[in-house]
């Protein structure tokens, strides 16, 4: 099955809500509060686990790939089986992503999958990264990202291609689009989404100083919506998640394709150019360079 979906990316699985693909899921009959239990359908994988509760019609998805859910090529084919099995499902409305280790909630991008690697890989590794922000933005579903530990580089991209956020009021979690301190630069599709939430001045200034926030600077640049203290991060986002889909999906989904559209089909359209673009820069000696500087610092720092 995985590599069924791996052939997919290489022939541009596209977002749903890019599609206009807007089934309504609201007015559905609802269960009863007996068959909560019996409704409850769990999926696991080795680095996602998924907990649809049927009779809500919300899905937690917890990232759980120690040391720290780096979005490795395994990890990103997990996630978007996990995604599209939900986005399939028309029990389920609203997905919360959230992690089970304590401190992160997403390393971002997995780097030994950008080092030393063939160029081959690195495509393959690619289409596999866009896919996941394709479909994370351009879900049909009400998503939040319940972000329990620091966020850095793709973990941010996919905090900020939810609809929500929700972060530990903790000033030692840290969230932003730092790839300039890597030596690497953030696609164009990284800096629209940053934009789009953060506005055009803030992202300037984050992007080319490779800025991490805390989470009281995260908020009060808008980069996420709300702080909690870090035991309330998972219930606050599924009291969220209750006034979101109070409204109803054909409107919210419609309004959602509005603000986004436009941005999801810049990307469409360029994929195989981002794609070559992105293989050829991170295959330089001198990037590679940079990320061995990088991957050493981040072992000094530990020892
Ligand atoms: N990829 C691979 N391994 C990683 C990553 C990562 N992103 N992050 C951490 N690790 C490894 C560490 O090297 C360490 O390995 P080992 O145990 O073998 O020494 C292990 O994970 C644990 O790491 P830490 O000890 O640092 O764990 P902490 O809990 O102390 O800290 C942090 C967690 C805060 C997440 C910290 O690990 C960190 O800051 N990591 C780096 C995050 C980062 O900078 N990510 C950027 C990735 S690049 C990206 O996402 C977008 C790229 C866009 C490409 C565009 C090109 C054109």
């Amino acid at each position: 099955m995985a590599n069924a979906l791996r052939n997919s990316f290489k022939y541009g699985c596209s977002g749903l809500l890019s599609q206009l693909s807007l089934h309504c899921r609201h007015g559905r009959v609802c269960a009863s509060p007996y068959a909560a239990v019996q409704q409850r359908n769990n999926s696991s994988s080795a680095k996602i686990k998924v907990d649809l509760d049927a009779s809500t019609g919300v899905a937690v998805m917890w990232m759980q790939s120690p040391p720290v859910n780096s979005l490795s090529l395994d990890f990103l084919t997990e996630f978007a089986i996990s995604l599209e099995k939900l986005e399939m499902d028309r029990s389920c409305r609203g997905l919360i992503i959230t992690s089970t280790l304590p401190k992160v909630f997403s390393a971002g991008l997995d780097i030994m999958d950008m080092y030393g690697k063939s160029p081959e890989h690195c495509g393959e590794f690619w289409k596999a990264v866009q896919e996941m922000w394709l479909k994370v933005y351009g879900s049909n579903m009400v998503t939040i990202a319940a972000i329990n530990g620091s966020s850095p580089a793709g973990g941010c991209l996919m905090s900020i291609a939810c609809d929500y956020r929700i972060m530990a009021d903790n000033p030692r979690y840290s969230i932003g689009l730092n790839e300039t301190k890597l030596g690497i630069v953030a696609p164009f599709w990284f800096k629209d989404t940053m934009v789009n939430t953060v506005g055009h001045r803030t992202t300037e200034i984050a992007l080319e100083l490779g800025l991490l926030y805390t989470s009281p600077e995260a908020l009060k640049i808008g980069l996420v919506d709300q702080l909690v203290p870090e035991e309330q991060v998972l219930t606050t986002a599924t009291e969220t998640m209750t006034k979101w889909l109070a409204i109803p999906d054909h409107a919210r989904q419609i309004t959602k394709s509005m603000m986004r559209k436009q941005t999801i089909d810049k990307l469409l359209a360029n994929r195989e150019a981002d794609t070559h673009n992105f293989v050829s820069f991170i295959t330089k000696d001198s990037i590679q360079r940079s990320l061995r500087m990088y991957l050493e610092m981040l072992k000094k720092r530990k020892a």
